[in-house]
């Protein structure tokens, strides 16, 4: 099989040809909508006055601990960091700490501000989803195939997986710091996100090199990255990006040159590629077919 994969000479040579190119428009206005001072009083004062005021019945052990819990407006039975009488009001289940099943518990969505009843709502900015437990097993990379999860390490060093998204719409933009087309596509992606997040859309940053082609996207690159462009969604680099890269390269999705953007549907199907700057609107307009369906 013919792996046409662009080799990592010819990476090489594009950062000899793209060295000095450095002009980035304004960076992309990082607003990261606020909200972050929601529910301060969090995890301390969690569950502990549960079953305290047993001991008053004589001690009979009648074990009936379980329904007094509800009755008790300032205890924390699921130990989410919310008491019953705000989990009420904010309309979340007070006998499960992550009502919406996001991975992120009612408590921090709660502190952070976003909906805690809603699995595509989910704070970002490094606290991410997981819904890799019911994230469907993997087929192959070629177009319509289930893709296998990959994971690299985050902007504050987290490792994360593709899989963790499963069930969301996803763009997966292999890029590269020394890349100007991808600065491009980089100034767009924030707005992008932020347009369709709540629906159940996330863009996720595969970076394979950095600002100087030292063939790797380490931490302090992604955190650079991150800053230059406004991002609060996953950057990744490391990892086994680069496999899944040359798993797409086999099939022929990937034929070189970056960015290099795949758009995946809820069942973590390929559904279509992009190279290049200037494919948004065709990008959103498959997204929003795609979170339709
Ligand atoms: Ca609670
Ligand atoms: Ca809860
Ligand atoms: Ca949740
Ligand atoms: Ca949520």
């Amino acid at each position: 099989m013919s792996i046409r994969l662009i080799p990592l000479v010819s990476l090489s040579l594009a950062l000899v040809l793209s060295a000095g190119c450095t002009e980035k428009e304004g960076d992309g206005a990082a607003e990261d909508g606020g909200g972050d001072d929601g529910g301060d009083d969090g995890g301390d004062d969690g569950g502990d006055d549960g079953g305290d005021d047993g001991g008053d019945d004589g001690g009979g052990g009648d074990g009936g601990g379980g329904d007094d819990g509800g009755e008790d407006g300032s205890a924390d039975p699921d130990g989410d960091g919310l008491t019953n009488d705000e989990e009420a009001a904010l309309g979340t289940d007070s006998g499960n700490a992550d009502t919406d099943g996001d991975g992120v518990d009612d408590g921090v969505e709660a502190a952070e501000g976003s909906d805690a009843t809603n699995p595509f709502s989910w704070p970002g900015d490094g606290i991410w989803p997981d819904f890799s437990d019911s994230a469907p097993a993997a087929e192959g990379y070629e177009r319509n195939d289930i893709i296998p999860s990959f994971s690299g390490d985050d902007q504050f060093g987290e490792t994360v997986s593709l899989d963790q998204f499963s069930g969301q719409v996803m763009l997966v933009d292999f890029s590269a710091g020394w890349c100007g087309p991808c600065h491009m596509v980089a100034e767009e992606a924030e707005e992008m996100w932020e347009s369709r997040r709540e629906d159940g859309f996330v863009i996720i940053h595969a970076m394979i090199d950095d600002w100087s082609g030292s063939g790797s996207a380490g931490q302090t690159f992604r955190e650079e990255w991150v800053a230059e462009f406004g991002l609060t969604f996953p950057v990744l680099g490391e990892g086994d990006i680069t496999d899944a890269l040359t798993g797409l390269g086999t099939t022929g999705l990937y034929e070189g040159g970056i960015p290099f953007m795949i758009l995946i549907d809820k069942e973590m199907r390929i559904d279509s590629a992009y190279t290049g700057s200037g494919r948004e609107d065709s990008i959103m307009g498959k997204t929003d077919i795609l979170l339709n369906e």
